[in-house]
């Protein structure tokens, strides 16, 4: 038996396809978790220890942090982040979870939420992650969200709309949007459903995971200290591209030759897992 049919058992697989999430074990010890928050810090500081600049980040190194940090590929410009975001356990997990063979990454997310006790600028907008991922089919992909610090509704946990990935495609996705009663308000007119949320509340170390239609969000960091995490954005080995989303600005498109059906393989999307245990990160 695999460590990871210990962690997810059949009746946690089901709750994940009935609620479109599920939270999950604690992965890291105290000490990873040291480890981790120290070199967080050092990307977002913008001290790159391989040399080599993330995908992308929302604010510049240096910037005074009054709104979320999320920074897209840390795991380029670190070692030690590469480690956790390449974890099999997590790995393992998703792919029991989505029912899958292999689990690869699509990109890593940094998320550094300041503590803002004055203003909303600390929120995440209500939204589906496959919003921003239609060039990748079928829409079966997951994330994985490791807690850095203990999480829950002071520090802005995230939040789920549980079942709502049998929804369907909503247009209203906006992860930047700050007035997050407005987009509830406009996501329940244009899905006819009401809207109630769970929260994903973690102790540090433990992860959650969601569907990529499962509506999200985040509410600001009432605490005094920032809220860390590192969020890993899994693919289904097998999901290939589709062109002519309105999602074929995606930065990993730009990674593929542009035919449509390319797969999304190779070094740019490494294996975190596969179930044959030939698991190559650079295949
Ligand atoms: O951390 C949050 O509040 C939201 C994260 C998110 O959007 C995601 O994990 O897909």
């Amino acid at each position: 038996m695999n460590h990871f049919d210990e962690v997810v058992a059949d009746v946690d697989v089901g709750f994940y396809q009935e609620n479109g999430y599920w939270i999950g074990p604690t992965i890291f010890t105290p000490e990873e978790l040291t480890l981790f928050r120290e070199h967080h810090a050092k990307v977002v500081a913008g001290e790159y220890e391989t040399g080599r600049e993330p995908h992308s980040r929302s604010i510049p190194a240096g910037d005074p942090i009054d709104q979320i940090v999320k920074i897209d590929n840390s795991y380029w410009s670190d070692s030690v982040l590469a480690k956790l975001v390449l974890n099999p356990t997590i790995g393992a997990i998703a792919a029991k979870l989505a029912g899958v063979a292999g689990i690869r990454l699509w990109h890593d997310q940094l998320l550094h939420k300041p503590p803002q006790t004055d203003t909303d600028a600390g929120a995440v907008g209500w939204h589906q992650d496959w919003f921003y991922w239609q060039c990748a089919q079928p829409a079966n992909m997951l994330t994985a969200w490791v807690a850095l610090v203990d999480v829950d509704e002071r520090n802005g946990c995230m939040e789920v709309v549980p079942g709502s990935h049998k929804w369907g495609l909503q247009d209203d996705s906006d992860f930047f949007a700050q007035d997050l009663a407005a987009l509830q308000q406009s996501i329940e007119k244009s899905s006819g459903k009401p809207f109630q949320t769970a929260s994903c509340v973690l102790p540090a170390g433990a992860v959650s995971f969601h569907h990529c239609l499962t509506i999200h969000g985040s509410r600001p960091n009432l605490s005094a200290a920032p809220r860390l995490s590192m969020v890993l954005h899994l693919l289904p080995a097998g999901t290939r591209y589709k062109r002519g989303t309105p999602a074929d600005a995606h930065a990993n498109v730009r990674l593929l030759s542009g035919m449509d059906g390319d797969p999304f393989a190779g070094p740019y999307f490494p294996f975190l897992y596969h179930q044959d245990g030939s698991r190559n990160p650079w295949d």
